[in-house]
């Protein structure tokens, strides 16, 4: 099984992602010519500067590693700037990179040409020192605007998604998540199940050591499941102390093996607080395999109730739940 990475904060990574140094890349089948360029460009602060000569080359760096800015030449033998414009674009999956396109071509509709391309901005040959430079920086703040921007939109997603306390999924993402799995079972006849997890007697230890020791058991419940589950499993909670796992390709047999390893192992944990001693835990389980025909709230009821049927048994078991329910048979 693969180990999901452990949570650490919810936009760890993002917001805190580099955004210097740029790198531009310059394309020129002419040597000088990118050079000359790359002087003025490298005049800009925190800007790194890539040459190529060679169009496909450049194309496959830049596809591989998007740049900040390319300063693109319109004839090039082989590959020219309007192919690499539209093959770039089509390759960044929407991503935004702008293109300086630099020509020497006067032909009318040259500039709509490249635009259509793909191409940001235009710069006529023989271009002047103080222009280059001044439309490189603008692509560039551009760029780094679009970076921002894209780097917060993540951030939010993570934020309305994720539950701040555990890191994982909070109860609508996991909703559909686990809808878009259970959708699947119906239409691919493949199998899917759902444990439905409640740690036992939480109250107690709430009410025995404190909200923060609750909470740190919340967290070390939560990194327990991640650490026994795939990267493809979808790890939810669904509020309170109350969790749930949605296991796609996997039958009742598969989810009752896991979720007894859940218990049994979770049941050797031990939480430690600052001031306090090692605190225990043990968990109920309902495990529903989710019907040819079912929906999720369906599954969810089901493991639902098999969960109620585990806590009203004693607590600390898996219990499976009926399958006859999902197949309409009261
Ligand atoms: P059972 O074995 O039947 O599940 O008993 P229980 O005590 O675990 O269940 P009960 O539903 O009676 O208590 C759940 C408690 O969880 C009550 C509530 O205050 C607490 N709780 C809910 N959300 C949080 C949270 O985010 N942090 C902490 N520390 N406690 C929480
Ligand atoms: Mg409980």
């Amino acid at each position: 099984m693969t180990a999901q990475a452990p949570f650490t904060g919810p936009t760890a990574g993002i917001l805190d992602a580099p955004l210097v140094p740029a790198k531009v890349v310059i394309v020129d089948d002419m040597l000088p010519n990118a050079l000359l360029a790359a002087a003025v460009v490298e005049r800009l602060d925190g800007v790194e500067v890539e040459v190529f000569e060679d169009a496909p080359e450049a194309l496959a760096r830049c596809r591989a590693a998007p740049p900040d800015l390319v300063l693109l030449d319109y004839v090039m033998p082989g590959l020219d700037g309007i192919a690499f414009a539209r093959a770039l674009r089509d390759g960044l999956d929407g991503e935004f990179v702008p293109i300086i396109m630099v020509t020497g071509e006067s032909r009318s509709g040259t500039l709509a040409e490249a635009m259509a391309a793909g191409a940001t901005d235009f710069l006529r040959k023989p271009w002047d020192e103080t222009e280059l430079e001044a439309r490189a920086r603008n692509m560039l703040s551009l760029r780094r605007s679009y970076l921002e921007l894209r780097q917060k939109t993540q951030a939010l997603h993570v934020l309305a998604t994720t539950d701040p306390l555990t890191g994982i999924l909070n109860r609508r993402a996991f909703s559909e998540a686990a809808t878009a799995e259970v959708d699947r079972v119906r239409r691919y006849g493949r199998p899917a199940s759902l444990l439905m997890m409640d740690i036992d007697f939480f109250k107690r230890i709430n009410d025995g050591w404190g909200h923060a020791a609750g909470d740190a058991v919340l967290r070390t419940f939560a990194d327990h499941c991640r650490k026994h589950l795939r990267d493809t499993d979808h790890l939810g909670r669904l509020g309170g102390e109350e969790f749930a796992v949605l296991l796609p390709e996997t039958d009742a047999a598969g989810a009752l093996v896991l979720a007894e390893r859940l218990r049994a192992d979770l049941a050797a944990v031990r939480v430690t607080p600052d001031d306090g001693p090692p605190i225990a835990m043990t968990v109920s389980i309902g495990v529903a395999e989710a019907g040819a025909a079912e929906t999720l709230d369906g599954v969810l009821r089901r493991a639902d109730a098999a969960l109620y049927a585990a806590k009203q048994a004693g607590r600390d078991r898996v219990l499976l739940a009926d399958a006859r329910a999902a197949d309409g048979v009261a």
